[in-house]
């Protein structure tokens, strides 16, 4: 059996190991990002059988449309699309956020997984698929510092499940993973700095790219009738905190 899958964000971390877990077990991949040099090491270290690179940037809704309809005949039957590419820009309230990373957020996180969704919906229907959804705890759990990363979350994990009624009928499979910490490149692109990704993960066991690849792996061969709505997955290390109050100055 060959199957194949499609893989947004590629180039390092959750989808980067995906990618090798996938192609492992025979699958072929399809591997996308902007990096094109991390696409081609993928290749040399898979192979060119197991591995399609396409470079394009998520926010660019003409290269998504160029690199589905562009697809070789080997690697045109997608199986699978795994809406991995994603980023947080920023860690500050709302009132300091800069509106640029607010945009680039939606601009990803949002509108690209939908463009790529809506031009593959056809294939996967064709392929009684399965879209599996990279969310996070932050669409759930909101946090000081979450706003426009957590909303966008909160917008991937609530059209995983309409996608679910929407497709009903069809066999085509819609999960949502929601991941708490998991070190990859993560943190240092939402804060520009490797000491502060350092800092974050520091003595602590965060979930790995490994982890949840695993996670992906197990949910895409699954028997078709098992449809995992949504997944929460935490490291042992991480839970949860109490509601913060904003006092009135005590009386002098
Ligand atoms: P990484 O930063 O390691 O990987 C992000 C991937 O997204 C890269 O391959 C990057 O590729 C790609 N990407 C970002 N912007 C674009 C763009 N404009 N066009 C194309 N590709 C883009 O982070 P993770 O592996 O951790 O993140 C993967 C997903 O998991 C994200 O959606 C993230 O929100 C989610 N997640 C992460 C968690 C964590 O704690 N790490 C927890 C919960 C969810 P390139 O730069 O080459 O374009
Ligand atoms: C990433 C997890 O907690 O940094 O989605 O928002 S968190």
């Amino acid at each position: 059996m060959n199957r194949t899958i499609l893989i947004t964000g590629a180039t390092s971390g959750i989808g980067a190991a995906s990618a090798r877990r996938f192609a492992r077990d025979g699958w072929k991949v399809i591997a996308t990002g902007r990096r094109k040099d991390r696409l081609a090491t993928l290749v040399e270290e898979l192979g060119p059988d197991s591995v399609h690179p396409i470079a394009f940037d998520m926010r660019d809704e003409s290269a998504i449309d160029s690199a589905v309809t562009g697809l070789p005949p080997a690697f045109r039957d997608v199986d699978v699309l795994l809406n991995n590419a994603g980023l947080a820009r920023g860690t500050e309230p709302a009132q300091e956020a800069k509106l640029e990373y607010w945009r680039q957020m939606i601009d990803t996180n949002i509108t690209g997984l939908v463009t790529i969704t809506h031009r593959l919906l056809p294939t996967l229907i064709a392929q009684k698929g399965l879209i599996l959804n990279l969310s996070s705890t932050a669409s759930t759990y909101p946090y000081r510092g979450g706003n426009v990363y957590g909303g966008t979350k909160a917008f991937v994990s609530q059209f995983s499940l309409h996608l679910r009624a929407d497709l009903h009928g069809t066999g085509v499979r819609v999960s949502s993973v929601e991941p708490g910490m998991v070190e990859t490149e993560f943190t240092s692109v939402r804060t520009g700095s490797q000491a502060a990704s350092d800092e974050l993960y520091r003595d602590m066991d965060p979930l790995t790219a490994a982890d949840i690849a695993e996670t992906l792996f197990w949910i895409a061969t699954l028997p078709p009738h098992v449809n995992i709505n949504a997944i929460e997955l935490m490291p042992v290390a991480q839970s949860f905190a109490g509601f913060q109050v904003a006092r009135a100055a005590s009386p002098s």
